[in-house]
């Protein structure tokens, strides 16, 4: 086997091949010995000749398409074992992005064939499940992670949650590095949140969701995850790559009758670089092949506000772009895998609701922590003005003629205007 025989261009990609473009900055060699590389270390190759049997033949990567820095590369199904995530991930995200041979590589896309499909749950809520549990129609949620992230007790952090339900929070979340610490128990939590969810649904008269982050070692995770569902819970939340895809795959096929919030806590490791290692649409497809129901795809709006320098105008634009492609992903039509809710968080304080939703429509949970628990008046009164806004946005009228009568988005952009 010689690297050459995985460059075909001729090669016309079939319906059964698994297709993935790559970003290539070759290092030292020409982009095909490059390509090339990438193609028979990511199938059946090695960093020499090699006699290849007759069946690695027949799972040979080949590079059908170069253009520029982009490649594309059309992998035999039969290489990846069927519902098995973190096999596929280890052939096409595996040992390539090390490599001598390139500088950088990027894996930007994958689009896979029915089979591989066929092989995974999907998400078992999707949007309309979602929307169904809380009988909220079609209008955009509004989420609120409890802050500060750590060091408040059981007591606390539900009483907290509880004010942020009453003010207007369709849902309240954990955040990603709060589990089981000893200033904060995992069930006594879990007990009193989950009472406090319940009290907010009598109060309010409407559905409300506790998203409890039960990321931990597997075997605990599913302990943890088993109590939340005996517990009456709506809501899991797993930290998706710090737990990793294997765990990921345990918690979906334990098949729970319960939502799965899907933080993306590490992406950035992988994600940010342009050049070099796997955007977030990529994850976004394995997290909802794999079964995630909600997925943190970004916010898009910019931490600056107002006047933009040019390049922080196109910053925002390429961030824009890359959030609605991701988002796009998430409802793209996978036969019978169901769509995927995408969340937006990070950042975010009521007032950017309008441009939340004019960016990424309906189907949105817009969630705010600090943008709402550091209200000038408190949680409460940030759930409220959160609440105000999506109300003023939702009626197309401007978020400042809005809080001439509503005093906490008033505050709220008092503070934050
Ligand atoms: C937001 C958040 C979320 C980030 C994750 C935080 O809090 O709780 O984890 O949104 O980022 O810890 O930062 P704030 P992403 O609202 O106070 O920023 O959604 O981009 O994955
Ligand atoms: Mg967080």
């Amino acid at each position: 086997m010689k690297p050459q025989e995985f460059v075909n261009l001729k090669y016309k990609p079939k319906s059964s091949d698994l297709i993935c473009l790559f970003r290539v900055e070759p290092n030292r060699v020409p982009m095909k010995k490059a390509a090339a590389t990438v193609a028979l270390e990511s199938s059946v190759g090695t960093w020499t000749n090699l006699e290849l049997t007759k069946t690695a033949e027949k799972l040979m990567a080949k590079v059908f398409e170069i253009k520029g820095n982009w490649i594309k590369i059309a992998y035999p199904q039969e290489l990846f074992e069927e519902g098995n995530a973190p096999n596929i991930l280890s052939s096409i995200a595996g040992n390539i992005f090390g490599m001598k041979a390139v500088k950088n590589l990027r894996l930007e896309d994958v689009s896979f064939p029915k089979k591989i499909l066929s092989g995974f749950m999907g998400p078992k809520f999707g949007i309309e499940g979602i929307r169904k549990m809380l009988k909220i129609r079609d209008r955009p949620l509004i989420g609120t992670i409890i802050k500060p992230k750590l060091g408040l007790n059981p007591y606390e952090h539900a009483k907290s949650a509880y004010e942020s339900w009453l003010g207007g929070c369709d849902l309240v979340k954990a955040d990603e590095n709060l589990a089981g610490q000893k200033f904060n128990e995992f069930e006594e939590r879990l007990a009193r949140t989950l009472e406090y969810c319940n009290k907010a649904e009598e109060k309010t008269g409407m559905k409300k969701g506790y998203i409890e982050n039960v990321t931990a070692e597997t075997k605990e995770m599913m302990k943890r995850a088993q109590l939340v569902e005996d517990l009456g819970g709506k809501y899991i939340m797993i930290d998706f790559l710090t737990a990793g895809f294997s765990s990921l795959q345990t918690l979906r096929e334990a098949d729970f009758k319960l939502a799965i919030h899907c933080h993306r806590a590490l992406h950035a490791a992988m994600t940010r670089n342009p050049k070099h290692g796997i955007s977030m649409m990529v994850l976004a497809d394995f997290a909802r092949l794999i079964g995630v129901d909600q997925l943190h795809v970004g916010t898009g709006v910019g931490k600056l506000e107002g006047n933009l320098s040019d390049i922080e105008e196109l910053i925002e634009e390429i961030e824009d772009k890359k959030i609605k492609s991701t988002k796009k992903r998430l409802v793209q039509d996978w036969e019978k895998i169901k769509p995927v809710l995408a969340v937006s968080s990070g950042g975010l304080c009521p007032l950017d609701i309008p441009k939340l939703v004019k960016n990424f429509g309906n189907d949105l949970i817009m969630q705010f922590g600090g943008g709402i628990h550091s209200h000038p008046n408190g949680t409460g009164a940030g759930a409220r003005a959160a609440k105000q806004a999506l109300n003023a946005t939702i009626k197309g009228i401007n978020l400042k003629k809005y809080a001439k009568t509503h005093a906490e988005l008033r505050l709220a952009i008092e503070k934050w205007g």
